[in-house]
């Protein structure tokens, strides 16, 4: 079985080829990959060695470069590369319309010129745009797409021309919905990754806003072997959500990483919110349960410590990041909102 991934590089897509080759899920992936600021080789060391990785360094927008990652046919593509955060778009959306849209467009496809066994998308429960604090429900697969930041909206699209391929051409497609992940190898401008690694320098941690916007939060490992189920057990066509079952306000999450990294509470800096700031999220995952026999797994608090010592044994890793280009984004961002220089 030959698998091709897209943005293998990044957070999820190299926990998802490390699990993949090394568990021996398939015998050959091919990593397609921009390596943005957010793709790093670093990620994949541990499969540089299995005789069924492939790396190629190309662009999903790029034909030629696509072309040159299915050249012998694919049992599935799993659509990992986007521009993935929230903070990012808002900044300039431009980006996230050409890899997200347009990308996936141009995925679609060379999906269909070679004959692609399936294309697997994966996407996020932002299209479904915000829950109040209040309300009783969670999202399902049918209810509305409501995307509020352009990161949302150009994945929301995104999802739509998945299933209009399959609509209108045939193309045998699964969509995901997944909830907030965490773990390792997680780009530190993400909430948990930025809160651990400055908790670890004793840096303040910038909580946007009041702290009660609540996220679902699962384990990168669990959204792996959910992709791997919906691959196995999917139908054709349809749309899945992968929730953790794990909401938290994200004052709760900040003060849990000063408990775990052994700083005070203290260190928790109140700043300005993210403009329009999506109150809640939650995704009723009884489908994928049901269907493919999905499970999110431990909460947050279990596996917390085990996320800690994670980043506690790699500072090599986000010590390397956050001093490069890094530095310049962490001052532009941070800067206006605690309002100084
Ligand atoms: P990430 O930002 O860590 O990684 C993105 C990867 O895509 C990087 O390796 C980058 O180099 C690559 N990439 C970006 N633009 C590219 C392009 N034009 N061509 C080729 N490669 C390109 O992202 P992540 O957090 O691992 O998210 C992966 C996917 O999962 C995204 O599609 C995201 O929308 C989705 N998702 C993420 C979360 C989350 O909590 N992080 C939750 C649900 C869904
Ligand atoms: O410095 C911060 N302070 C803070 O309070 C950052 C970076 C975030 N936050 C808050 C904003 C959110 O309520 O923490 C929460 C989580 O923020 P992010 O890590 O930026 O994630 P979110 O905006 O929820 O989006 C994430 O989940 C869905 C991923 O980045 C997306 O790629 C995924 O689709």
């Amino acid at each position: 079985m030959r698998w091709v991934v897209t943005g293998g590089a990044g957070f999820i897509g190299s926990n998802f080829v490390r699990r993949a080759l090394l568990e021996e899920w398939c015998d050959e992936i091919i990593v397609l990959d921009a390596l943005t600021y957010a793709g790093n080789m670093e990620n994949l060391k541990p499969v540089f060695e299995h005789p069924g990785f492939t790396f190629i360094h190309g662009n999903i927008i790029r034909a030629d470069d696509v072309d040159k990652a299915l050249r012998d046919g694919a049992d599935a593509i799993f659509h990992f590369a986007a521009e993935s955060h929230v903070d990012r778009s808002i900044e300039s959306a431009l980006p996230f319309v050409e890899t997200n849209v347009v990308g996936t467009q141009n995925l679609i496809d060379a999906a269909r010129k070679h004959k692609v066994g399936r294309f697997m998308h994966v996407s996020t429960d932002e299209v479904y745009g915000s829950l109040e604090l209040e309300d009783q429900k969670r999202f399902s697969e049918e209810s509305a797409l409501e995307p509020t930041s352009p990161y949302a909206a150009s994945k929301t699209s995104s999802d739509l021309l998945v299933l209009a391929a399959h609509k209108t051409y045939g193309l045998n497609t699964i969509v995901t919905r997944c909830s907030n992940n965490y773990g390792p190898y997680q780009f530190p401008e993400k909430f948990i990754p930025l809160f651990i690694t400055n908790a670890l320098e004793n840096k303040p941690l910038p909580l946007y806003g009041d702290g009660k916007n609540v996220r679902d939060w699962i384990y990168v490992d669990e959204h792996s072997f959910g992709l791997k189920l919906a691959f196995e057990k999917g139908v054709n066509g349809e749309v899945y959500n992968l929730g953790g079952e794990c909401e938290r306000a994200n004052k709760d999450i900040a003060l849990a990483i000063c408990e775990v990294t052994g700083v005070g509470k203290e260190l928790i800096q109140p700043v300005e919110d993210r403009l329009a700031h999506d109150r809640r999220y939650a995704i009723e995952p009884f489908k994928a349960k049901d269907k493919l026999g999905f499970r999110a797994g431990p909460s947050i608090e279990e596996r917390l410590v085990e996320v800690v010592d994670w980043y506690r044994d790699n500072k090599e890793w986000w010590a390397n990041i956050k001093n490069g280009a890094y530095k310049d984004y962490y001052q532009r961002m941070y800067a206006q909102r605690t309002g100084a220089k």
